[in-house]
């Protein structure tokens, strides 16, 4: 298997890098795009030492061809050495969840316009829940808000959405009583009737992360436009092939990466709450890959997305801040030790 993936690795490298040789470096591909536009074959040494407009095509082309297959292959061949021979997971088991206790984790800065609104949407759909709200520092009225409409409050002074999480997660598990955990975020950009969705499928694994790069579900008012989701499939392709398995293309049927709204049971959350240790908006992408690195089972669930209520922090910012954020996950996704 190893050697077999190995020159799978090479020859498809091979061929990559001889179609850019020709294509890019000669300027053969140039020359003939000219030569289909007018008719007239330029030599391609002409266009050997491109014009500064064409260095930029260049540079993107290389980019294209060589830095991103080798990025995938890599990924793909480490992929296929360490988890590519087992036929299933480990969600074989079936877990009794009728009647347990629910605690609901909400994350929460500066969002005292729809905080009280998603605790009452969460309390009306999980009635058997506790709602937890993790105020990050808010200069708002968020706190008062959330305690308002019933939620218990814990403060968390690190500044950070990943800080948040692992603040509101630890909390959760803090009383024995909450078995199972809900994370989301108090932004009322989900929609807390999903968790209906979510809880049959932890009878059958470890955890239950949504996904919203669905057509059918996402609302066109929300922040989830072509580049977020083009985003988020290509980063949890990454995930996929880093926890590959070559009979299901990856241990997790992953489209999304950067979804808060997940379900998860206690005794999964205790195995890699340790593991947890993010602050930033990575934290997202961070918790999928410490819960495969642990051996979790994971099953994802389109749910809703909608409009957020409130001003955004996050990737629905700015354009600007989505690419920093994405590029911080390909790091996080790419380069670190799982
Ligand atoms: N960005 C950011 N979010 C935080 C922080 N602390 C807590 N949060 C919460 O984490 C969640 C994510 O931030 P959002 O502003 O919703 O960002 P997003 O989900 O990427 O994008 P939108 O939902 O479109 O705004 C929200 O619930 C925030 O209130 C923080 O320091 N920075
Ligand atoms: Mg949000």
């Amino acid at each position: 298997m190893l050697l077999i993936s190995f020159l799978g690795v090479i020859v498809v490298w091979g061929i990559t890098a001889v179609v850019v040789f020709f294509s890019v470096v000669l300027g053969v591909l140039p020359s003939l795009i000219h030569l289909f536009e007018t008719g007239h074959w330029v030599d391609p040494k002409i266009l050997l030492y491109p014009s500064p407009e064409h260095a930029w095509i260049l540079f993107a082309s290389v980019l294209f061809f060589v830095l991103l297959p080798a990025l995938i292959l890599l990924l793909l061949f480490l992929g296929v050495v360490r988890g590519g021979r087992r036929k299933t997971g480990i969600g074989t088991q079936w877990y009794e969840i009728t009647n347990r206790r629910v605690a609901v984790v909400l994350t929460a800065f500066d969002d005292e316009e729809s905080v009280g609104q998603a605790v009452d949407q969460f309390r009306r759909a999980v009635p058997q829940g506790i709602v937890y709200v993790v105020d990050n520092n808010s200069r708002d009225r968020t706190a008062e808000v959330a305690r308002e409409h019933g939620a218990i409050v814990v403060r968390e002074s690190r500044q950070g959405y990943g800080y948040a999480c692992m603040k509101g997660l630890r909390t959760a598990l803090s009383d024995a009583t909450n078995e199972i955990i809900i994370l989301a975020e108090g932004d009322m950009t989900f929609n807390a009737r999903d968790t209906l969705k979510m809880l049959p499928y932890l009878e059958d694994c470890d955890m239950v992360i949504g996904t919203r790069t669905n057509y059918v579900l996402t609302n066109p008012e929300s922040q989830m436009d072509w580049f977020l989701s083009w985003g988020n499939l290509f980063l949890a392709l990454l995930v996929r092939l880093r926890f590959w398995n070559s009979w299901f293309l990856g241990r997790v049927q992953l489209t999304d990466v950067g979804c808060t709204f997940r379900t998860i049971r206690r005794s999964a959350l205790e195995r890699m709450i340790d593991d947890l240790t993010i602050g930033s908006m990575e934290f997202s992408p961070h918790m999928i890959l410490v819960a495969l690195k642990n051996g979790l089972s994971i099953i994802e669930v389109p749910i809703r997305f909608q409009a957020r209520v409130g001003r955004s922090k996050g990737a629905g910012a700015s354009r600007l801040r989505a690419i920093r954020i994405g590029l911080q996950m390909l790091k996080e996704i790419t380069f670190q030790r799982y």
